[in-house]
């Protein structure tokens, strides 16, 4: 008979928690970081703490892994999945804040890449700032994203890849873009993993976000200077 027994949760004090909390992310139990989601969010903890401490800490340990060979994709799948369920409890809360409308965002992950958590994450973060996203999903070709601001006229253009692979796909669609002539119209945002600053001016975008938080402040910073320029014009 196995000694082992059965966690309770909620007897864990908030370390142990999340500790436990990474590691049934690593197994991909879904109502078990969904528990704990509830349990933190009972403790007071604010929604953002709890995705950033519990959940992103959690999958940047499967990464780990993941890359080093010890995980493989059926498993990070499950983790995956184990995550989403945890960000639907906490998208709604992250929304709540009831924000004066900042402006709009279309998102999207690039062609040839299905990552997706990294940019649902932002566009909650959007949501919950008061920005209005339409998410145009993953594996986009340069079309979707051309059809997708016409339709939408955003203020913002926001792409993600966490490929080496599939980020240099970004410049195909800015290049589109100035080609034809409609790149300034837009505010241009890039993120995921693989980026950072020295390749977004490279490939001609307006600024890499690092993170969620980092995307909310930098297309919070880019509307504004929008709003104030064509003000004065
Ligand atoms: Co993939 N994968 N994966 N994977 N995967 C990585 C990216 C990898 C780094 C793992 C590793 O080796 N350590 C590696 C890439 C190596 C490289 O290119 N240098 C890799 C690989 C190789 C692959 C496959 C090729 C594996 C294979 O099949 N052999 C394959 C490719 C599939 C494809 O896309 N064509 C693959 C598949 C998968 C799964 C399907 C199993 C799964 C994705 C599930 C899903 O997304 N629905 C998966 C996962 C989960 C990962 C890791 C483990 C986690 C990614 C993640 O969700 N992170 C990842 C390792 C890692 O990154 N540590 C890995 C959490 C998320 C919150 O962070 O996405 O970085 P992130 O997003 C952040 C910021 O980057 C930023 O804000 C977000 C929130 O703070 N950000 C933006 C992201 N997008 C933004 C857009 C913006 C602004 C900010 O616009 C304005």
């Amino acid at each position: 008979m196995s000694e082992e027994e059965d966690i309770i949760l909620a007897d864990l004090d908030d370390e142990e928690l999340v500790e436990q909390m990474f590691d049934d992310l690593y197994d991909g139990l879904k109502e078990e970081i969904e528990e704990g989601v509830n349990i933190l969010l009972e403790r007071g903890w604010e929604p953002y703490r709890i995705l950033t401490e519990a959940l992103v800490g959690g999958m940047t340990i499967v990464g780990k892994d993941f890359r080093d060979g010890i995980l493989f994709v059926p498993e990070v799948l499950l983790a995956a999945n184990a995550m989403k369920g945890g960000m639907a409890i906490l998208k709604p809360l992250l929304a709540e804040t009831g924000a004066p409308r900042m402006g709009s965002m279309v998102i999207g992950t690039v062609k040839g890449d299905i990552h997706d958590i990294g940019k649902n994450l932002v566009s909650m973060m959007m949501e919950g700032a008061g920005f209005e996203v339409v998410d145009i999903g993953i594996n986009n070709p340069v079309e979707n994203y051309l059809e997708a601001i016409e339709e939408h006229k955003p203020d913002i253009l926001g792409m993600s890849a966490l490929l080496t692979t599939t980020m240099p796909y970004m410049k195909v669609v800015i290049d589109t873009m100035v080609e034809q002539g409609i790149r300034d119209d837009y505010i241009v945002l890039v993120g995921g993993a693989p980026l950072n600053e020295e390749f977004g001016k490279a490939i001609g975008a307006d600024a890499y976000c690092r993170d969620a938080a980092v995307a909310v402040e930098t297309a919070k910073d880019y509307v504004a200077r929008k709003h104030n320029q064509m003000a004065a014009g």
